[in-house]
């Protein structure tokens, strides 16, 4: 076993990374991390996909020159778009969070009756489909994109009436579908996953794309025998955004439930 301490890199349209990243710092507790979030022109999920993939590579770039041994593409958006076209580029292992959120669903499924939602730019793109029909052609795949869902969160409504409401409604024809296993294909869904199970009914599996992924990678850590061996002193985890520094830290810090967190702010061609 070697001990490699180059870091493990994380890309994202802003901070919903941060739930892919807080599966990492749990079960990949020695490895160096460095995550970086594109606030200034987050959210991804409306825009086109030619500058999604244009975005993509510019956070790639900055990564790789940061000596990376492993790419998260830890934003469904990003990974529907771009991640076969910069897996096909780069020199170390690419995961996305689509294929390992896709493999956990058709584990779980017993009636082949699979939900996927998303942001538009991941349901239009139908990369969740592909992957489910690739690995099961029996597989009925539902996908329905919930554009609604990612400002609840970001304005801190998870546990509002209204959030309740929205998220009723935007279900409706998801329930209507019968799945009995959804698969939560964007980064903030976890946050409304209480929401979401008590609208689909309990009976239903939900799947955390961004647990599964982190998985994905602990896997092909061992497998290319990169893992990073347990040290005695703290691991580094490096934090940068294209946006606001005290904005991204009130959310990191809080979420990760790490107060020393101290983002640096980069400039990036256009954001
Ligand atoms: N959650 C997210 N984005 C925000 C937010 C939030 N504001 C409150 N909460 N804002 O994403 C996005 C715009 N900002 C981002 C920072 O730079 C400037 C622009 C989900 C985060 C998932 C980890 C709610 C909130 C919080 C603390 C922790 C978690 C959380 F305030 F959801
Ligand atoms: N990170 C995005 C995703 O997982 C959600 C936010 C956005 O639209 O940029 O699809």
């Amino acid at each position: 076993m070697s001990k490699n301490e180059q870091p493990i890199g994380f890309i994202d349209s802003g901070v919903g990374g941060l739930t892919v990243l807080k599966e990492a710092l749990k079960q990949l507790p020695n490895e160096n991390v460095i995550y970086l979030g594109d606030n200034a022109r987050c959210p991804y999920g409306p825009r086109p996909k030619e500058q999604i993939l244009a975005f993509t590579w510019q956070l790639t770039k900055f990564l790789l020159e940061k000596n990376i041994k492993m790419l998260v593409i830890a934003c469904n958006t990003a990974t529907a778009v771009a991640l076969d076209e910069i897996k096909e580029k780069l020199p170390i292992p690419v995961v996305g969070v689509i294929l390992p959120g896709a493999r956990a669903a058709v584990k779980a499924t017993k009636t082949n009756k699979i939900g996927i939602i998303g942001t538009q730019g991941t349901i239009q793109s139908a990369s969740y489909e592909t992957a489910l029909r690739l690995k099961v052609p029996e597989i009925q795949p539902f996908s329905l994109a919930c554009p609604r869902f990612v400002p609840i969160v970001e304005s801190n409504q998870v546990r509002s009436s209204v959030a309740k409401k929205i998220v009723a409604e935007t279900l409706l024809p998801m329930q209507r579908a019968k799945v009995d296993t959804l698969i939560l294909g964007c980064t903030h869904y976890p946050l409304l996953r209480p929401l979401i199970q008590s609208v689909m009914g309990e009976k239903v599996t939900l799947i955390d794309s961004g647990v599964e992924t982190i998985g994905e990678v602990s896997m092909l850590l061992d497998y290319f025998d990169i893992a990073h061996l347990p040290v005695n002193h703290q691991p580094i985890r490096e934090f940068y955004t294209t946006g606001s520094v005290d904005a991204f830290n009130q959310i990191a810090r809080t979420w990760l439930e790490k107060p020393e967190i101290n983002a640096k702010h980069i400039k990036i061609k256009g954001a």
